[in-house]
């Protein structure tokens, strides 16, 4: 069966417990990280030298990178119409989910360890605010995207849209400036009605 390591809270978590539950994966999330540990025994370092979360286990195949997991589980369990074969789709899906990780990640990740995980004597004001407006350029650029279209890549929701999804979700849950953006707002509330997305992505902050 396939194994996750990692604990719940975490985005890059949340992201592969999402998609797993649309593909219908049987899984074993096994806690991890932080106060869990795990990650910090001798012997994770073997499956994963990073020792991050999450890492999957695939019946003896081990990988670790959210995004990476992501397109692998979607390639390898999910419908042609879920990972899209055609190389410029497919290309365009990488773009999103790499968009997430590599530019929204970099704001996001600092605003929600700062005003999350950080008390507020010690919070760094000025790089709150700096990565809140960061945050509304890149959510401005998603609203635009979505203007057109109901999802990422179209019509329907594609592996493209958890990356993002996940990201939105902590966005809007932060007590931070939110700018009116239409599109964007209601491709949230269409995820939003995803089972899998309000049970994995909308957990309380931690
Ligand atoms: N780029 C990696 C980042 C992995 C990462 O940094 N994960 C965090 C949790 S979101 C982690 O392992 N933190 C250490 C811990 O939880 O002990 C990915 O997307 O998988």
């Amino acid at each position: 069966m396939l194994k996750i390591w990692g604990r719940a809270n975490s985005i890059n978590v949340q992201k592969v417990l999402w998609l797993a539950d649309e593909l219908n994966l049987n899984y074993e999330r096994i806690d991890a990280g932080l106060q869990f540990g795990v990650n910090d025994q001798p012997w994770f370092s073997s499956v994963n030298p990073n020792r991050t979360i999450p890492t999957i286990d695939d019946n003896g195949f081990i990988l670790w990178e959210s995004n990476v997991i992501v397109r692998y589980l979607a390639k390898r369990y999910g419908t042609s119409d879920f990972y899209l074969a055609d190389l410029r789709q497919e290309a365009l899906m990488e773009q999103w989910m790499d968009w997430q990780q590599t530019t929204v990640m970099l704001d996001l990740g600092p605003l929600f360890l700062n005003l999350i995980r950080t008390p507020e004597e010690q919070q760094d004001k000025a790089l709150i605010e700096r990565t809140s407006q960061q945050m509304i350029r890149h959510m401005a650029i998603l609203n635009t995207h979505l203007s057109d279209r109901d999802y990422i890549l179209g019509s329907s929701m594609t592996a493209a849209d958890i990356p993002p999804g996940a990201a939105v979700y902590r966005w809007y849950a932060l007590d931070v400036e939110h700018s009116d953006f239409p599109a964007l707002n209601a491709w949230y509330e269409r995820l939003q009605t995803r089972d899998a997305y309000s049970h994995h992505i909308m957990q309380p902050l931690s």
